[in-house]
Formats: C-alpha cells, sequence, structure tokens
C-alpha cells in the first residue's frame, strides 16, 4: 500500500554530507550474539540505504575495512541506550545490547534524513522512560473501540492476524522506541477472553515473534472473570484456592508458549467489567493474585486506575467522578507487589482537551506507576480534525506535585527519578487501522511518532518532535516544513478554543463522543455534569463542594480551592463562577466563551489557507485526504463555535460585547 511506510518512507532521495564513502555495514558482534534485532537492524539499514542513495551496503561481519557503518557490542551503557559516532568518515553505532543497536540505527537513518551532515557526529541517547507502550483497542472481530483508522489490522473475524503489515507497524513502533504493545482492547469480552488459550497460542505466539524481532514485548488484556467465562471455576474471587490456582496454571501455560509475553493489562470493576469488588476483595487482592501468577516468568500485570461509579444520579452533587480513581486507589498504596503497576489516565475524568492532572500523581509514594494518555483522538476531533497532542503531554509532564522537595513532576515520577522504581513509563491509547496511512488524517501520525519520541526522549520540545516528522514524513522542502508546524503547533490551543470552555470538559455528543452537544452528558448516569444555568456555571470541587481540589499536595490544594487563584483555564472545573466573574485575563467568563469560540474557527480558517498553498508541493494524494479533513474541520469548527455560544446566550442573556453574530 502507497505511504503505508510512513516516517519511514525510504523513496526519497536523501542529501546528507558524509554519507558517501559508506558502503558497508560492518557487524563486530560474536555471531552468538547476533540475534533476530541486530539482523532486522542490518536490514532496516540495507533497505533505507537503497532507497535513500541508491546504493546496496554489502554487510561484513568482522573489523571494518574502509568506510562504513560498524555495529558493536560494548559493556558498560545503559540497557537499551546507543551512542553513535563519526570518526573520520567511518560510524560507529554501540549499545550494551541489541535493542541499543536497532535505537541506534533508528536513530543514525534519522540523523541523516532530517540534519545536514554526518560530520563530527557523537549523540549518545539511552530511554528515560523504562516502559514505552501503546495500548490498542482492538476486539477480535476487527472494529476497534474508538478507532477513527478503519478496522484492527491485528484481528478479523475472531482471528489473529499475522502479515507484511505487522513487520511495518513493529519497525514503525521500535524506530520511535516503543518496547510494549497491548494488542487488545480492555474491555475484554467473547473470543478476546480465550486469547490466553490454546485455542489462540500459535498466532499469538507468531505476532510476538515479529514484535520481539524490533525489542517489543506483547502484552494482552485479561477478563478478570475468565476462569468463570471459559467455563471452568464458578467464580473469580482472588483470595480463592481455586481460583488462584486456575491463573497459575493459565499463567504457566501462556508463558511456555509465548515467551515474548511481557504481561497483562487489566480494566477491573470499571464500566460494567468484572473484578475483585464482586468479592468484597480490593483492587490490590485483584492485581497481586495475578501478579503472584505471572512473577516466575517475570511478567508484569498494570492494573488500571479508571474506576468510577458510572451508574450515579444527576441530581446527586456528593458524588463526584473526578474523585473516584484517587479514592479507589489511595488507601491501598504500598500494597501492591512489585510487578504491578498502576496505569493512571492524565487526567481523573477522560481525556478531555483540558483536564488538571490525575491527582494520584503525587499521591501514592510507595506503588509503580505509568501515565496513561490517549492519542486517538476521541475528545479531540477524532482523527478528523488536526490537534497535535504533544504540547500537551509535555504540559503534563511538566506538573509539580510537589512530593518531594525535589524530582517531583509527573515526569520525575514515570521515569523512575523519584521513587527510583523501575517498573513506571508511559503509555497511549493508539491511533491506528488498517487505514493506508495509518491514522485517518496524516496529520494524526505525529502523535504517534511524537508519543514514542516523547517517552525515549522527554527533553525534547514538542517543536523539535513535530519538526523531525514533517522531514522524515514530507521532506525539507521549507515552506512544507513552515506550514505543518506551524498547523501542529496552534491544532491543539485552536481545538480547546471551539470546545468546552475553561476546563469543564464534555459538551460531546453522547456515546460517539463527537460533535458539539452542551446538554448531551448533562442528564446522564455517567458523572460528566457543568451544572450551567441562568447565572453560571462550573462545578464546585473546592472543599465546600465535592472536596476533590483538597485531593492534591499544597500548594496545588490551596490554589485550585480558591476561585481567585485558580488558573483560569480550569475555573470551571474546580469551582461554579457566575457568567460575569473576572478572569485573570481581565474578561468575564461569558466574554471569554464568545471571544475563544470565535478565536477558535479564525485559528483553523488560518490553518486552512496555509495549507492550501502546499498544493503541489506534497505529494497528491496525501494533499487531497488533508484538505478533505481540513474543508470538515472548518465547517465542524463553526457548529461548536454557534452551538456553545448560542447556548451561553440564551442561558445567560448577556450579549456579546463585540455584538458579533450569535443565534
Ligand atoms: C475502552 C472511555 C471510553 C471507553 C473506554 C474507556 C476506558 O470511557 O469512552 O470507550 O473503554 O474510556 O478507558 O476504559
Amino acid at each position: 500500500m502507497e505511504f503505508e511506510q510512513a516516517w519511514l518512507d525510504y523513496s526519497r532521495k536523501c542529501s546528507c554530507e558524509g554519507t558517501d564513502g559508506i558502503e558497508a555495514v560492518f557487524v563486530g558482534i560474536a555471531d552468538d550474539r547476533q540475534d533476530i534485532l541486530i539482523k532486522n537492524s542490518v536490514a532496516e539499514l540495507q533497505r533505507a540505504f537503497v532507497g535513500l542513495f541508491g546504493r546496496e551496503l554489502a554487510v561484513h561481519t568482522g573489523a571494518p575495512v574502509g568506510d562504513g557503518i560498524c555495529l558493536a557490542l560494548r559493556e558498560g551503557m545503559q540497557a537499551e541506550a546507543y551512542h553513535i559516532y563519526e570518526d573520520g568518515g567511518k560510524i560507529s553505532i554501540e549499545a550494551s545490547d541489541s535493542r541499543g543497536i536497532l535505537y541506534g540505527v533508528f536513530a543514525l537513518l534519522r540523523h541523516m534524513q532530517t540534519e545536514n551532515s554526518l560530520r563530527g557526529l557523537n549523540l549518545t541517547k539511552a530511554p528515560v522512560m523504562p516502559m514505552r507502550m501503546l495500548d490498542h483497542w482492538d476486539n477480535m472481530d476487527g472494529s476497534i473501540e474508538r478507532g477513527y483508522s478503519g478496522k484492527s489490522f491485528f484481528f478479523e473475524d475472531n482471528e489473529i492476524l499475522v502479515n507484511d503489515r505487522t513487520v511495518t507497524y513493529a519497525r514503525l513502533a521500535a524506530s520511535v522506541g516503543i518496547n510494549a504493545v497491548v494488542i487488545n482492547n480492555v474491555n475484554v469480552k467473547d473470543a478476546a477472553t480465550w486469547l490466553i488459550t490454546e485455542r489462540y497460542t500459535d498466532k499469538v505466539r507468531a505476532l510476538s515473534e515479529v514484535f520481539a524481532g524490533y525489542g517489543i514485548k506483547m502484552y494482552l488484556c485479561l477478563n478478570y472473570a475468565a476462569p468463570m467465562e471459559l467455563g471452568e471455576l464458578a467464580s473469580a474471587d482472588p483470595l480463592a484456592e481455586e481460583v488462584r490456582g486456575w491463573w497459575k496454571k493459565q499463567m504457566a501455560f501462556v508463558f511456555r508458549e509465548v515467551p515474548n509475553l511481557g504481561g497483562f493489562l487489566i480494566k477491573a470493576d470499571s464500566e460494567g467489567r468484572p473484578g475483585p469488588f464482586t468479592y468484597g476483595r480490593t483492587h490490590a487482592d485483584g492485581a497481586n493474585m495475578l501478579a503472584e501468577a505471572v512473577a516466575p516468568y517475570g511478567g508484569k500485570i498494570i492494573w488500571r486506575c479508571f474506576v468510577y461509579n458510572c451508574q450515579q444520579d444527576w441530581r446527586d452533587e456528593k458524588t463526584d467522578r473526578a474523585r473516584s480513581g484517587y479514592d479507589n486507589f489511595i488507601g491501598l498504596d504500598g500494597t501492591f507487589l512489585d510487578n504491578v503497576i498502576l496505569q493512571i489516565k492524565n487526567g481523573p475524568m477522560d481525556f478531555q482537551v483540558r483536564e488538571p492532572v490525575h491527582p494520584l500523581f503525587g499521591g501514592l509514594t510507595k506503588t509503580n506507576q505509568m501515565l496513561e494518555v490517549q492519542i486517538a483522538q476521541e475528545y479531540t476531533g477524532q482523527q478528523r480534525h488536526v490537534c497535535y497532542l504533544i504540547p500537551m503531554f509535555r504540559e503534563i509532564l511538566a506538573f509539580h506535585t510537589y512530593v518531594a522537595k525535589e524530582c517531583d513532576t509527573v515526569e520525575d515520577i514515570v521515569c523512575g527519578r523519584t521513587f527510583g522504581q523501575k517498573n513506571c513509563g508511559m503509555a497511549a491509547v493508539a491511533n491506528t487501522g488498517n487505514d493506508e496511512n495509518w491514522t485517518g488524517h496524516d496529520m494524526a501520525a505525529a502523535n504517534w511518532y511524537g508519543f514514542g519520541r516523547l517517552a525515549f526522549e522527554p527533553e525534547l520540545s514538542a517543536e523539535e518532535i513535530a519538526r523531525e516528522w514533517i522531514r522524515l514524513t514530507f521532506g525539507r522542502e521549507e515552506q512544507v516544513e513552515e506550514t505543518l508546524l506551524y498547523i501542529l503547533m496552534t491544532s491543539w490551543r485552536a481545538y480547546e478554543n471551539y470546545n468546552a470552555p475553561l476546563g469543564i470538559g464534555w459538551m460531546v455528543n453522547p456515546n460517539e463522543h463527537y460533535g458539539p452537544s452542551v446538554d448531551g452528558y448533562e442528564y446522564s448516569r455517567w458523572g460528566t455534569y457543568h451544572r450551567a444555568d441562568h447565572l453560571g456555571i462550573g462545578v464546585d470541587r473546592s472543599g465546600a463542594g465535592t472536596g476533590y481540589a483538597l485531593l492534591y499536595r499544597e500548594p496545588n490544594a490551596s490554589i485550585y480551592n480558591d476561585k481567585e487563584r485558580c488558573p483560569d483555564k480550569l475555573l470551571l472545573f474546580f469551582h461554579h463562577m457566575p457568567y460575569t466573574w473576572k478572569l485573570k485575563s481581565g474578561k468575564t467568563v461569558i466574554q471569554h466563551i464568545y471571544d475563544t469560540h470565535f478565536e477558535g474557527v479564525e485559528m483553523v480558517d488560518e490553518m486552512v489557507e496555509r495549507f492550501r498553498k502546499l498544493q503541489g508541493k506534497l505529494p497528491k494524494k496525501p494533499y487531497q485526504r488533508m484538505l478533505e479533513r481540513f474543508l470538515h474541520q472548518k465547517e465542524h469548527a463553526r457548529e461548536w463555535r454557534d452551538q456553545i455560544n448560542t447556548y451561553f446566550y440564551r442561558k445567560s442573556g448577556i450579549a456579546d460585547e463585540r455584538g458579533r453574530k450569535i443565534y
């Protein structure tokens, strides 16, 4: 398929000083250490050189003779790290392990394509987050929950697919440093419950071996009630001996059959999924039981904290969904086994365009933690609107939790700097499908690329990452680069402007979560309310309200609790405010709503106008594909603007100071 190579498309010729003399790869690695990763590394170099420079690279084992690229293992480097350097025309890639060699090869190729010269190159990098994971919400019937780019490429008709696309996927993921992939949806039902049984082991193993060749551990999602649903036991009580025995046996089987299995991701007691609550047990009982069963094989249990009451009554103002993850898990801090990692969504609600950071970050001090973000843009335009999320992720990572005097940011926690943990990192709900370009909107691939790069090197700026992605994907034409960069870097702000205001979130059409519906979730059971009336809007989460604001460490708690000090962008998340309240910006809440919504549409108009000038400069097909989506976004942003402005104009009766058209 055309465009299937995404940022690994080597078909565009490349000129980079210092590459002329490179005719060979010298594999200075003993035969018994030349594993599949080394072979794939060499193959990647060969493939790239044919495409980029029209040259076949010879492969020699042993010491280099003349110029070329030398791969060598050496002691003393951090796991997965690489050192690349140029010396008199010879390029060396050194690492302690073959994963490091593979990452070094991808880094060298990236450098060749994005920079002008290899002269003097000297680059040492070690991945900062130990776990860099993609969570796919793919169902075995081939559908993808919250998937916006076609069907699954892992499953079709309850079978597992292993083909060329799987290999390309693994190359793309590894090229940005992904080292763990969960292939199936956290909502495990039907056939997926059987993934751990002999019905599927041959194919699960085959798929996991493709991943192994690119340094990626495979993970599966488990059905907590599997002992019952597979028809073998009457209970799934984690403290019952027969249940514990069942899991031990099943895990012995699956790890023997699938050696590249990393472990399991579990959604329990959430949105109707089974879990330990049924038996009066805790999440720790549930997670630890599984952790014991996988420990002999080095397996990990990743347990999600997305747990809340999804049967709330909208009249109940005391129950607060935002508190729920914290309230469910904080009392269990320190009781999880060492191979359990809690996976915590970035915010307390659900991947909205703006949320505060989840208070479990900084709350938990004795538990392994992973940050979960979503690059599938469920609430941020579903890969029809462009919304580059790396700036958001960087803000989240930079958040000070005040859990320690130093090293207290979310990044510090999930990199293991705060508590010295090794089982930690970052996971993204994936945005890929079997669409030709993987991600529906071509520009959504920047989120996939960016997530991996950020987890590997969180010190990179969102702009640096965007530039890399543009150069690798579309080449090095200046106008293309500057235009696409402008669009990416503007997109999150634009989307936030025409979306729900000041951190309140939701206001989307129920179920599908696309398009505006201000009261769509106002009277439902999901705990997602804005509480707007004719005088004001917002949820009182201060100490006088649900108390959520006080879950943070000081000074965050005091800042969020105080409407005078709470940052504007989160004001309505934390406080119910009159429309006439003056923000720090000097505008009233209502005028802010009007202004940002008009501005958001203007920003999209500007993005689209600039994009149109790339006609003829981008390949035809992606240009057309993107243009179609941009034109839809332009229209759809207006729909957001007009529905939101009209709603609040009619509710408040307050006119726009600038007299613009509101219906
Ligand atoms: C996989 C949200 C989504 C669900 C998703 C859930 C989760 O509620 O809308 O589709 O389920 O989050 O993260 O488990």
